[in-house]
């Protein structure tokens, strides 16, 4: 069923605390962690709780759900007191997604070239 924890989900298995993870934010319905190979001094994801493949599917499947990631986002940002930030939903293996639960990458804390590679 959409939404339900997938065994085979390292981002689920974060989620029920069976990987460990740098946890910097949690809300009812997201997680937000330090990604473990850093692209920026901030690199933080922030996933729902519950599964959903890709952005693309979260939003369309359970918008209110996206809405709470992207209001994290700005909440990840503040902490680290970002001014300037971006916010990545890679979409796709063509786009370099290599984890397959919806995520946002908060990047910030450096200067970041546009457009991107
Ligand atoms: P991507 O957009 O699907 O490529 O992002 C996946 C991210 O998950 C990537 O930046 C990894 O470094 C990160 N990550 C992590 O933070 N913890 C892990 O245990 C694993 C990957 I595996």
């Amino acid at each position: 069923m959409a939404g339900e924890p997938q065994d085979d989900c390292l981002f689920c298995r974060i989620v029920a605390g069976r990987v460990p993870a740098t946890i910097v934010r949690e809300t009812d319905t997201t997680v937000a962690f330090r990604d473990i190979n850093p692209q920026a001094p901030t690199h933080v994801l922030v996933i729902p709780k519950a599964h959903y493949a890709d952005a693309a599917t979260l939003a369309t499947a359970a918008p209110d759900l996206a809405a709470d990631v992207l209001r994290e986002t700005k909440a990840v940002a503040d902490e680290d007191k970002l001014e300037s930030y971006r916010i990545v939903f890679n979409t796709g293996t063509g786009a370099g997604q290599t984890v397959f639960h919806a995520h946002a990458h908060v990047v910030g804390g450096r200067g970041l070239q546009w457009p991107p590679g």
